[in-house]
This record gives C-alpha cells, sequence and structure tokens, in this order.
C-alpha cells in the first residue's frame, strides 16, 4: 500500500469508481387554511425559518391567496425537521395550519 502525504492510501482504490452525488431537496410548504390568524403565520416563518418580517409576510400573503407557498428548500431530513416542528407549534396553538414537504 502507497500513502500520500496525508496518510491517505493511494493505491487500493484504484478502479473504484469516486461517485460524489449532492443532497435531494426538499421544498418545505406551508397551505392555508381558513382560521390560523396571518400574524402567526407570519411568526412561524420567521422563528422556523429564518425570514425578516418582510419576507415572511410576502410568503404568508402567497399562501393566503394561492392555497400554498414554499417556506424553505432543504435536504430531507431538515425539511422533515422543520415541517414537523410547524405542525407541532401550530397545534400548541390550536390553530389548523399545516406544512408539508415536496421533493423539488
Ligand atoms: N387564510 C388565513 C386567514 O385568512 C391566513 C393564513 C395564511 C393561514 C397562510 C395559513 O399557511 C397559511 N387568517
Amino acid at each position: 500500500m502507497a500513502n500520500d502525504q496525508y496518510g491517505e492510501d493511494t493505491q487500493s482504490g484504484v478502479g473504484v469508481k469516486e461517485k460524489l452525488t449532492y443532497p435531494s431537496m426538499y421544498k418545505v410548504l406551508l397551505l392555508n387554511d381558513d382560521f390560523t390568524p396571518m400574524d402567526f403565520v407570519v411568526f412561524v416563518l420567521k422563528k422556523f425559518f429564518n425570514k425578516t418580517e418582510e419576507e415572511a409576510h410576502d410568503i404568508m400573503l402567497k399562501v393566503h391567496s394561492e392555497g400554498v407557498g414554499i417556506a424553505g428548500i432543504y435536504p430531507f431530513e431538515i425539511a422533515e425537521m422543520k415541517s414537523a416542528q410547524v405542525n407541532t407549534y401550530a397545534k400548541e396553538h390550536e390553530h389548523p395550519l399545516k406544512s408539508v414537504i415536496e421533493k423539488e
């Protein structure tokens, strides 16, 4: 075995096809409903998706008028966690706000 200056094996990888892929990304979507207060949706977008007041307000209005909108786009585990956090938080506050994830 031949090692380079970093102690890495430089020989036995011969013939092994190296393939690096990027993680698939998932959209975290917010769904409209008739009852969740607009201020609560804006608060959620700031709290869980690090949006500014203005960004959060724009997204909330888009969801309100079009039925669905993108809160953020993340690798699967992160998207799943944020979506679950929103659903748990909304439930705790007795609002019907729902989030789902969708492969980009
Ligand atoms: N439609 C709600 C209302 O009129 C506001 C709202 C916006 C609810 C976005 C959910 O994801 C949502 N109070």
